[in-house]
């Protein structure tokens, strides 16, 4: 299991962040996914053998928020 720690651009209020994490959380090999929106930052735990960092910012951009 991998963790990974994103700053995340775009959050314009708290939902914005609980969207992120219940996508990033239904994707698989996603074990979990923590966003807070007063940090501005999101940390995800996954199986690097299931899916990438890559999945994961390109899933986070695809719902117009910008990772890095
Ligand atoms: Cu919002």
């Amino acid at each position: 299991m991998e963790k990974l720690t994103l700053k995340i651009d775009g959050m314009h209020c708290g939902s914005c962040a609980v969207g992120i994490q219940m996508l990033a959380s239904q994707m698989g090999g996603v074990k979990s996914a923590e966003v807070s929106y007063d940090d501005k930052k999101g940390t995800f735990e996954f199986d690097p053998a299931k899916v990438k960092k890559e999945d994961i910012v390109k899933a986070i951009a695809d719902l117009g928020y910008t990772a890095s």
